[in-house]
């Protein structure tokens, strides 16, 4: 009798626990620090885009062009942008940005405020205009369209004076006018002389203003932002330790930008959102030259770490060769490049696992919402159906802890062991980036709990490589947070491609 009365006890305890009415209904974490806008989201969730350098420099194998060269040199004989946009596209690059303006000042489109451009060339008897073509070419492989013009201009007569700024204001104006939606400006922080000799003073308020008027969903790349920040070098690397907020008052581009190791990791006090960009170059050069050769899929994968992996987008240069069509040896890299990533990130091992638990939760949902999720000892057991879940796809729910929690765990368990060496994890941005210090354990087949990676920021994205193991139990392990924890997403996988 008493066990049976026991039993029913135990049975409805259980139950009324499962069941039982949340305390806290809807109450999401309140953004912590400077956060990023809705195009730096959509921007940063693109992950990877091309970058094409193409000019005068692809015809006369110069990284920077005098400026002096003839227009005739311009003169690519079977250009074909879609062909640009498939490579992209299968290659899973979800925006292109084009050199429309080097540093020779040579436009790729017959901007009016140059007599130095496509329309001065034979190139299709002056008539033909690359932005043009590229830009409807994104537009119809649903691939984003971006620019790069330079300010530093080796040809214009007016550079090193007054009356540049205005010149170039003229011609962001034509270009931001006339090939429809960009999703990035790209500016060159590099400042050098003019044809007179002369180094410009840079109006950049008032580029960045009209830029902002025109194209208000561009982001805007340069040393110091606004939109986005250069990682501090061009090897493909960014820090290890990477926040997404840097200090900008009284910086510029080029000579008084940060250091290129603040550009690296960022400031951990930044007062702006100014993600890292990593620009790197599949070749040795940022133009085409018949002998350079694009690098391999092992580099482009540590790359791929390194950049993406460590909360950067990843900008990565194809450039096209003088018929105007990028080479076969760096599209066939390229999909090759993409079968790694396929093979690699193709199967979550934490996808949809019914086995999580976490220290900590907070109750963002309504109390008919929460009949998934219970208690149980000191932890709770969230499952798929759970809208605040990290195991699913959808970028807007998390998992997130109470006001006052900073240092939580979640532990994945498997049914069998379960073999790994890349850890996926991800803030949600939206409310900013909290984590400084986090860490991983594995529990061995004697229930012994062992450290297997140390790291320091995650952000957007962070994908930590360990050492291969197996194993029925993960813990990821919040150590230090700045405000309450948020994971919209962990993943494990099983990388066989790259040598570690
Ligand atoms: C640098 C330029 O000087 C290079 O030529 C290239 O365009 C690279 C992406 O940025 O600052």
């Amino acid at each position: 009798m008493l066990f049976v009365f026991g039993f029913l006890l135990l049975a409805f305890g259980l139950n009324a626990q499962k069941y039982a009415p949340q305390p806290k209904p809807a109450d999401p974490p309140k953004p912590y620090g400077p956060v990023p806008t809705a195009a730096q989201v959509a921007w940063q969730r693109m992950e990877m885009n091309l970058f094409c350098h193409f000019g005068p420099n692809t015809f006369t194998g110069l990284e920077w062009g005098e400026g002096t060269e003839a227009e005739d040199i311009f003169n690519p004989t079977a250009l074909d942008c879609n062909q640009w946009v498939s490579v992209a596209k299968n290659a899973g690059f979800q925006g292109i940005i084009l050199t429309a303006k080097h540093h020779d000042g040579f436009c790729l489109w017959p901007n009016p405020q140059s007599t130095h451009t496509v329309r001065e060339s034979v190139w299709r008897n002056g008539k033909g205009d690359v932005l043009k073509e590229l830009s409807e070419a994104c537009n119809r492989g649903g691939v984003k369209f971006g620019i790069y013009i330079s300010p530093w201009d080796r040809n214009a007569p007016t550079y090193g004076t007054n009356a540049y700024n205005k010149v170039f204001l003229k011609t962001l104006r034509h270009a931001h006018t006339h090939y429809g939606p960009i999703f990035e400006q790209w500016f060159d922080g590099a400042n050098g002389e003019g044809p007179n000799g002369k180094k410009q003073v840079y109006d950049w308020k008032k580029f960045n203003g009209q830029t902002k008027k025109l194209q208000p969903n561009a982001v805007i790349f340069s040393d110091v932002g606004p939109g986005c920040r250069w990682v501090g070098n061009e090897e493909g690397k960014c820090g290890r330790t990477c926040w997404s907020r840097l200090d900008v008052e009284g910086r510029e581009p080029g000579k008084n930008a940060p250091s290129q190791d603040t550009l690296n990791a960022g400031n951990y006090n930044g007062a702006c959102w100014i993600p890292a960009e990593t620009d790197v170059s599949i070749r040795p050069g940022w133009f085409w030259r018949e002998s350079e050769h694009p690098k391999s899929v092992q580099e482009l994968l540590k790359i791929y770490y390194n950049s993406v992996g460590r909360n950067s987008l990843l900008l990565l240069n194809v450039p096209p060769d003088s018929r105007g069509l990028i080479p076969a040896e760096d599209s066939l890299r390229l999909m090759e490049f993409r079968a790694a990533l396929d093979t690699i990130f193709a199967h979550d091992l934490a996808k949809n696992i019914r086995n999580i638990c976490v220290s900590n939760f907070r109750r963002v949902y309504e109390p008919d919402h929460t009949g998934n999720c219970y208690s149980w000892r000191n932890t709770v057991f969230i499952e798929p159906c759970c809208g605040f879940s990290v195991i699913d796809d959808d970028y807007d729910t998390y998992w997130a802890t109470d006001d006052s929690v900073t240092t939580a765990w979640l532990e994945i368990q498997f049914s069998q062991p379960k073999t790994f060496n890349r850890v996926m994890l991800q803030e949600y941005i939206p409310l900013g980036q909290r984590v400084e210090k986090f860490h991983v354990e594995v529990e061995d087949e004697n229930g012994t709990w062992r450290t297997i990676a140390e790291e320091t920021t995650i952000g957007y994205k962070r994908i930590v490589l360990t050492e291969t193991v197996t194993t029925k139990k993960v813990r990821i392990v919040i150590d230090k947070s700045r405000a309450c924890i948020v994971l919209n997403r962990v993943g494990l996988f099983m990388d066989r491609v790259m040598e570690n």
